[in-house]
């Protein structure tokens, strides 16, 4: 009725319009929320205060937004990944809403820092590493693009651990961030009853038709916590909504609490809570563990019932439902909505098994992100049987009807059959779950030019065969320059903006090659060096604080942060580092004083089970504490290994590389997004011929990158020759490397024995001795390079200006048009922010 309406109107709030206002809502969050005043409001109560203004500024955005897009009932992207790696939020929102001047000065007012008001907040570290921080990216994109987007994810307890070095040894401490989260909203009127086990009943419904009906043997309940996620200079503020696991029962069994039976009372609430409590902390690694299973099941489960749910509203028929609805995987993780719908359409909707398949596949598309067999998610059989019975059957139904459609075009192949069956005849019988996902979809991509052909090519070419080569494309993975320039790097985007004429690059970064009409400009250049230099005593000041370690600002700063891994090679960049330590010494000291001082940087988490990864680490901090004390080195070389990698420390290390690496086994590392924020931040690049670097040589120029290594069709018969012994005799530098190593130089060798016998004595699988003399050859070329610093500032301020490609923008509207079927959502001339 109006009248009502006209009172919720009169009285709706807007959140702060200007400085005043903003600090009003600080005054009133730090006295009324947070309980404190004037006389006890430290850094922490002004983060908190100032991230609860601008997130009942973000709330109130995003209900018009929900409104907006219900309201024109337009099709919605779903966007499931089991991680998101979305780190802080209080700087993104202030300048994506277009609000960080003023709330600096109202800062300032209130007598605080903004920098270090910023620094109060925890990361929100859901996520591991490539395939989360890409999906965080990817909201952003959706947001600042007007797509109408959901991301749905769990709402894990801990996120990925803390890394502390401890006497060189990394040791992983839980990081609970859930403390203060003001960026979430509990809706505890949004839950959804989960089942697990149990057995299936067939049962003759009204109709009188047979149906399956899965009684749970266990329920939990998933509660909803929604996150705004704010478009870049638009009112669109999109949701992230992350599942926590509930008892079902509610808080915990009265009865047996009344018995006396306290302990057990609860158990009931500490197994369902146990479901979301935990990140599993792999990289590119499945581990077939029932309790990730779970967390898989529930998460999907309860975002299709939601997604559904939603979809009933508005009374459409079911045909319809994928013009309605996208649903994209990231990675093989959420494989089970597949199976989730299917049993929704027909054992809850009464459709017939064809119709609700052809529902289904248009419902769904699948990226995958990595080649690494031991990636390739399967589960046995006989977990998913006892976990979820009634999936499994539907399993075994989609396979049947497939390897039928298989047989019909290709009659007798029995070999194929087997190859592509969804079910593995191991022992146990594995579900392949890439080959599920394959399956139930229509479309399924990989992150960059090479990945995709591999895949195409390798892990999935029978499917090419059976489907065709149309179900399968590429979209190249981007990075949103809103966090990783704009963000991470102010001074910088300020500099570009004055010569791009405005903010325009942030939406649009192609505008960046405006800036190849100034690269001979002297004052612009100028300006380009002096952002870099003070990126780089940005990050020295850090690392002396945190390590104690001084490193001259001046020298080449030699940039490797990613999770550690073998196929990322950073055993192979230490061993170069050893090896121009021995360079060095080898010197006069006359000599040495002609040579370039260096910093070689390294971060990154290694898996706690993964021993190889944790050796590494040991050996770079090894390394480190020799050649850092060594005087006859003095500034000539450090090495740095910076504590707890995670998107905030990326923040600041990336803009302050001069070169950084991304040197995998070619054919190994999908695509790779660092190596677009370095290069977008005016670093350079060393890198092998792999995953987007190829792109990235093409954009920018193959003078402006350094690349080395074989290519990736080289990579098997060099692994056949390690193999049978005939691969060509160790390159004499690395068998220096490893004498000076196991003569104790670097502390006890029998650490590092496995490291070293993987190269020389296990058939190099990562072809580390293959690729070593033109990495450091190549490394020689890059002080070459550096010296000529004029030609140097040339190369990157070319590269910056040939980075427009690599916008996640750009990615998610080659999703939204070759997968999704999705437009943008008009938000009106008034309603866009400038
Ligand atoms: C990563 C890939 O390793 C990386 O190359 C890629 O850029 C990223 O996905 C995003 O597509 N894969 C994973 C994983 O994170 O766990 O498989």
């Amino acid at each position: 009725p109006e009248p009502l309406r006209n009172t919720w109107r009169k009285h709706q709030t807007s959140g702060f319009k200007d400085k005043d206002g903003f600090e009003r809502e600080v005054v009133r969050h730090v006295e009324t929320t947070l309980a404190r005043s004037l006389y006890n409001c430290d850094e922490a109560a002004a983060y908190s205060a100032t991230a609860l203004a601008f997130r009942d500024r973000l709330i109130l955005e995003w209900n018009r937004t929900q409104q907006r897009q219900t309201f024109v009932d337009s099709k919605r992207v779903y966007y499931l990944s089991l991680e998101f790696l979305m780190g802080r939020a209080l700087d993104n929102a202030m300048l994506n809403v277009g609000q960080k001047e003023l709330a600096k000065v109202g800062l300032s007012e209130l007598g605080f820092r903004i920098e270090d008001v910023i620094q109060q907040e925890h990361d929100a570290a859901l996520g591991n590493g490539g395939l989360g921080r890409l999906a965080a990216c990817f909201l952003d994109s959706l947001a600042s693009l007007n797509y109408p987007a959901w991301g749905y994810g769990l709402r894990y307890r801990y996120g990925i651990f803390k890394q502390e070095i401890i006497d060189g040894y990394q040791v992983e401490v839980p990081d609970y961030w859930l403390d203060f989260n003001p960026w979430e909203f509990p809706r505890h009127d949004v839950t959804v009853d989960i089942q697990f086990y149990g057995s299936v009943e067939k049962k003759t419904n009204d109709a009188g038709r047979t149906v399956c009906h899965w009684e749970g043997g266990e329920t939990v309940k998933a509660v909803a916590y929604d996150m705004p996620i704010p478009g870049h200079a638009t009112p669109t503020t999109n949701n992230l909504r992350l599942w926590s696991s509930k008892a079902a029962s509610g808080e915990f069994d009265f009865q047996k609490f009344n018995s006396g039976d306290y302990e057990s009372s609860v158990a009931d609430q500490q197994r369902a809570e146990t479901i979301s409590a935990v990140l599993y902390p792999n990289d590119n690694l499945d581990r077939g563990k029932e309790l990730r299973l779970k967390q898989q099941y529930f998460w999907v489960a309860a975002s299709l019932y939601d997604i559904v749910r939603r979809f009933k509203k508005t009374k459409r028929p079911w045909n319809e439902f994928p013009e309605q609805v996208a649903i994209q995987l990231n990675d093989t993780h959420p494989t089970l909505a597949i199976v989730e719908l299917q049993r929704i359409l027909v054992d809850l909707e009464g459709l017939e098994w064809d119709e609700a398949w052809n529902i289904v596949v248009n419902t769904f598309g699948y990226t995958n992100h990595t080649v690494l067999p031991e990636a390739l998610e399967k589960w046995s059989v006989p977990l998913v049987q006892h976990l979820l019975p009634r999936h499994l059957q539907i399993i075994y139904d989609i396979n049947l009807f497939f390897l039928q459609k298989v047989e019909r075009k290709f009659p007798g192949d029995v070999q194929l059959l087997r190859d592509v069956s969804i079910i593995e005849e191991s022992q146990p019988k594995m579900v392949r779950m890439a080959y599920l996902a394959i399956v139930g979809s229509h479309k399924v991509n990989g992150v960059a030019e090479l990945h995709s052909e591999l895949i195409q090519a390798t892990i999935f070419k029978d499917f090419v065969r059976i489907f065709g080569p149309d179900k399968f494309t590429n979209v190249t993975n981007g990075i949103t320059p809103r966090r990783w320039l704009h963000q991470a790097n102010p001074r910088l985007s300020e500099l570009i903006a004055s010569k791009t004429g405005g903010y325009g690059f942030l939406k649009d970064l192609t505008q960046l090659n405006q800036l190849e009409l100034h690269v001979n400009d002297k004052q612009f250049r100028k300006e380009w060096a002096e952002i870099k230099y003070a990126n780089k005593v940005r990050l020295a000041k850090h690392i002396t604080a945190t390590t104690g370690i001084t490193v001259n600002p001046t020298a080449l700063f030699d940039v490797q942060v990613k999770r550690i891994h073998e196929y990322k090679r950073q055993q192979m960049n230490i061993f170069g580092a050893i090896h121009r330590y021995l360079t060095l010494k080898a010197m006069s000291p006359e000599e040495r004083q002609k040579q370039l001082p260096r910093v070689s940087i390294f971060g990154g988490k290694a898996a706690p089970g993964y021993w190889m990864a944790k050796q590494i680490i040991h050996l770079i901090n090894s390394v480190g504490a020799v050649i850092n004390n060594d005087k006859d080195i003095g500034d000539l070389l450090k090495v740095v290994f910076v504590e707890d990698y995670n998107v905030s420390k990326a923040e600041m290390i990336i803009p302050a590389s001069d070169i950084s690496e991304h040197i995998s086994t070619a054919g190994t590392e999908a695509s790779g997004t660092s190596n677009m924020k370095f290069v977008l931040n005016g670093g350079l690049i060393i890198g092998t011929c792999d995953g987007a670097n190829i792109e990235i040589t093409r954009e920018i120029d193959e003078p402006n990158i350094f690349l080395f290594g074989h290519l990736s069709e080289e990579v098997e018969p060099l692994r056949h020759a390690h193999r049978y012994g005939a691969a060509s005799p160790l390159d004499p530098d690395l068998a220096r490397v490893f004498e000076e190593i196991e003569k104790g130089t670097f502390g006890n060798p029998q650490d590092f024995a496995g490291m070293i016998s993987a190269v020389r004595d296990h058939g190099d699988y990562y072809l580390v001795s293959d690729d070593f003399s033109s990495y450091i050859a190549t490394h020689d070329a890059v002080d070459e390079a550096y010296r000529d610093q004029e030609g140097w500032i040339t190369k990157c301020i070319t590269s910056v200006s040939r980075m427009g490609f690599f916008s996640s923008d750009r990615c998610i509207n080659e999703y939204a048009e070759g997968i999704w079927n999705v437009e943008p959502l008009k938000v009106g001339e008034h309603a866009e922010r400038a």
